[in-house]
């Protein structure tokens, strides 16, 4: 491994040496396996500004296409130190601050509704924030004091889940999208703050989107408080919720 000193306003992919460029990619041309598939993978490598482009690997899928390893320099860089991400900025408390907090200053149980919607049948995600036992080593919301964790399951409708969140009064709203394909995430997403709005209710509570797809910003320009991807746990979730209520006054 060659270490050099990084100019960081030119980032680009590291192989052998720093700044070589070097990247692999993958990828499925609607061709049949041969020869000019080959000349055809390498000549889009190129426009897309890799040089010395190589197939390393290429597969017959036997139906008239062919599957593709490629290797190359890439010829771009990127400005690492103009990056700005939007992320959710507060400070997170472990279960047990959240549980002290929701003691001090909400005094009352947080009413919190979680589901997977539309037509998204994973549920693991909204599990991993919700269910008692949780995801690596974090416990659930359903594990907390002075939380109610209602998980409603995957491919909830929005309908339903408005109508759940007004008859449990909840104080939260989660809900999971992982499918996130010809972006159908997106109108689903916006269909539950339209209902909200509908309602009347959208202000009086804290809707939260999450999945592995998901940023912060999109969740934010799609009308939400806040927006989980991976590596989010339910006390990031739960520190974010209570600290809204509070700062918002929806105690
Ligand atoms: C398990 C799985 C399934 C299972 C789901 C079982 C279940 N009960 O959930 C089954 C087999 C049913 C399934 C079906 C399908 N799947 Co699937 N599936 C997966 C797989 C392998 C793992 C997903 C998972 O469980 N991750 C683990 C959890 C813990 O991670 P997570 O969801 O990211 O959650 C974390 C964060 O994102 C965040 N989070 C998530 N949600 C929320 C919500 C809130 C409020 C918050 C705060 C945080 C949060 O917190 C979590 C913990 O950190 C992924 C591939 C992969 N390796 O990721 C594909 C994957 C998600 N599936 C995919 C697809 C395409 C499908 C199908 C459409 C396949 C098909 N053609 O039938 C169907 C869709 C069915 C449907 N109607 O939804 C694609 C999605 C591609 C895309 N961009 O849309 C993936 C990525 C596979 C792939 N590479 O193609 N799938």
């Amino acid at each position: 491994m060659s270490l050099g000193k990084v100019d960081l306003s030119k980032i680009k992919p590291y192989g052998d040496t720093l700044n070589d460029g070097k990247m692999q990619l993958s990828f499925t041309l609607p061709v049949p396996y041969g020869d000019e598939a080959e000349e055809a993978a390498k000549q889009l490598a190129k426009k897309m500004g890799l040089s010395e482009a190589s197939v390393v690997h290429a597969h017959d899928l036997g139906v008239g296409y062919t599957f593709f390893i490629v290797y190359g320099n890439c010829t771009h860089t990127v400005d690492y130190s103009a990056i700005e991400v939007p992320k959710v900025d507060v400070e997170f408390m472990d279960k047990k601050g959240v549980e002290e907090y929701i003691a001090e200053h909400i005094k009352r149980d947080v009413v919190i509704i979680g589901a997977c919607t539309g037509s998204d049948a994973h549920t693991v995600g909204i599990d991993a924030i919700m269910n008692m036992k949780g995801f690596d080593g974090h416990y659930g919301l359903e594990r907390y004091n002075g939380i109610e964790a209602i998980n409603l399951g995957s491919q909830v409708p929005n309908e339903e889940l408005v109508a759940k969140a007004i008859e449990l009064k909840a104080d939260a709203i989660l809900v999971s999208q992982v499918v996130t394909q010809k972006d159908v995430h997106i109108p689903n997403l916006t269909q539950l703050i339209e209902i909200l709005e509908a309602e009347g209710i959208r202000d009086r509570m804290v809707v939260i989107a999450g999945g592995p797809r998901l940023s912060h910003e999109l969740a934010q320009e799609l009308g939400y408080d806040a927006g989980f991807g991976p590596g989010s746990f339910a006390n990031h979730v739960a520190t974010f919720i209570v600290k809204q209520m509070v700062e918002r006054k929806l105690i």
